[in-house]
């Protein structure tokens, strides 16, 4: 299920061959099914205690605690699952890329995904005898979009058809993954605590990837709109004209990708993640860096709600609220990002602003699902909604458009007219590097 039709390509890859912080990586021309990799955990802390919840201040676990297995077990399964999710998600990626730089960069992302696969099978295998096996080899099983064994996680089930998605699905939905592993490396299981430090040095190239990507799209079109004197930001067609993608549009991918992301916190407030913090099995963003009790016990956090038609926010026991708070931290981490992007379409003298959509637009999960609410944040009704739902998701015409442009640029050094080069190549090697040794 990995990338499709590109197994006798050589691909210059990063392999991870070590635990320390220099030196861990080497690059070299992998064909992808002979990518190998050891079993990778960060290096033990001598003396590591449980830093949050009940056992704070008790050694960590080396074995599995029997009263948190099956919650573990869960924890891991959830997280495993996603892995290979999203490498089939991009299975077909690589026949439209846009560059053999970016060519490169997805089998990179994707091989990773794959070890990262690796390492919560390697937990379940280990510390979870007849279970977790049986567990690994579900995930085996479960194929993103299907009908009857589909991914366990919404997004993961959702489609990555284009470049553009794949660079919003890194930049918005690797970024959870990024929050949620952060989390996990806290946990007082000590082998959950190491892989996770591990992938997390991986999951840097990630956020690189869809952070650039995006702000390479976002120079392609804004200086294709200066050249051609295009005032108008909405004016898709004359943006087209040029073979970019419009402003609008990359807008409406981000209200769906950042949506979908979104659902993948949970619900806002939420007992099972009390229960795994309380356990010691999974912290906050940056836990050990937070200032207070590590307990939580009388501690409150605000919240947004709906309640009879209106949104307020609440205070509530900051102990139900891990997941909403979680979600905040993610939207103060793409805030960067969209930073970024805006300063260069300011940059070339268009008033435009791309945005995240409201915490509320478009949920599936938690406590908006049952509700209407515009990207700008207004409780609308459903007709409304319905009524502009093609002004703020992606529509067919949005669709249509891009994948007409997805040709694939197989020259070394050459760039699909919408998207811009990056700012250098990858292991200090020149753009027109041939990144990826095409077969024949
Ligand atoms: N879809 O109390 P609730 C990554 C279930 S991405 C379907 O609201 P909880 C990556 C939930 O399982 C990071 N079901 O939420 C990125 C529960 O069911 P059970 C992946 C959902 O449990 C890109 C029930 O609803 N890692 O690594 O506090 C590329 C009520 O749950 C969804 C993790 O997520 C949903 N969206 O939190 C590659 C970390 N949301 O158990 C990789 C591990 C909830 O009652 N997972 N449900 O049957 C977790 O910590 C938690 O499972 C969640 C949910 C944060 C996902």
């Amino acid at each position: 299920m990995g990338p499709h039709g590109f197994q006798d390509a050589a691909v210059w890859l990063r392999t991870a061959v070590s635990v320390e912080r220099e030196g861990w990586a080497k690059f070299g021309y992998v064909r992808m099914p002979e990518y190998r990799w050891g079993i990778l955990l960060a290096p033990a802390v001598e003396g590591r205690i449980i830093s949050f919840g009940e056992h704070l201040g008790e050694p960590v676990w080396q074995e599995v605690p029997g009263e948190y297995r099956a919650l573990l077990r869960r924890i891991i399964v959830v997280q495993g699952d996603t892995e290979p999710a999203s490498v089939e998600q991009q299975r077909y990626l690589g026949k439209t890329a846009p560059s053999l730089y970016d060519l490169r960069n997805l089998f990179q992302v994707n091989v990773e995904e794959g070890r990262h696969l690796w390492a919560m099978v390697y937990l379940l295998q280990k510390y979870f005898g007849r279970d977790g096996r049986e567990e690994a080899a579900e995930l085996l099983e479960r194929r993103s979009g299907d009908a009857d064994k589909p991914r366990i996680l919404g997004a993961f089930n959702a489609e990555t058809p284009d470049w553009l998605s794949f660079f919003l699905f890194t930049f918005f939905t690797d970024r959870d993954g990024k929050m949620q592993l952060e989390a996990l490396a806290h946990s007082g299981f000590d082998p959950l605590s190491m892989t996770c430090r591990f992938m997390l040095a991986e999951e840097a190239h990630h956020m690189f990837v869809g952070v650039t990507g995006v702000s390479r799209i976002v120079e392609a079109t804004a200086a294709a709109m200066k050249k051609g004197a295009i005032d108008d930001p909405y004016d898709a067609e004359a943006a087209r004209a040029l073979g970019v993608i419009d402003l609008p549009t990359i807008q409406r991918k981000i209200n769906l990708h950042c949506s979908l992301t979104l659902d993948l916190f949970g619900s806002e407030l939420s007992t099972n993640s009390s229960t795994y913090f309380n356990a010691g099995l999974k912290g906050r963003y940056h836990e050990e860096r937070l200032d207070d009790d590590h307990r939580l016990l009388d501690a409150t956090y605000r919240v947004l709600e709906h309640h009879e038609g209106l949104l307020r926010t609440v205070e509530v026991p900051a102990l139900r609220a891990l997941n909403a708070r979680l979600r905040d931290d993610f939207i103060e981490d793409c805030s960067g990002g969209l930073r970024m992007w805006n300063r260069q379409i300011a940059d070339h003298g268009i008033d435009y602003q791309l945005e995240v959509p409201h915490i509320g637009f478009n949920r599936q999960v938690g406590s908006f699902r049952d509700v209407e609410i515009s990207p700008s944040g207004s409780l609308i009704d459903s007709a409304t909604f319905e009524s502009r739902r093609t002004e703020w998701l992606p529509n067919d015409d949005d669709s249509a458009y891009i994948a007409d442009l997805m040709k694939p640029e197989r020259t070394p050094g050459e760039f699909a007219t919408w998207i811009a080069q990056p700012s250098h190549g990858v292991d200090k090697k020149p753009l027109d590097f041939e990144y990826v040794r095409l077969p024949g």
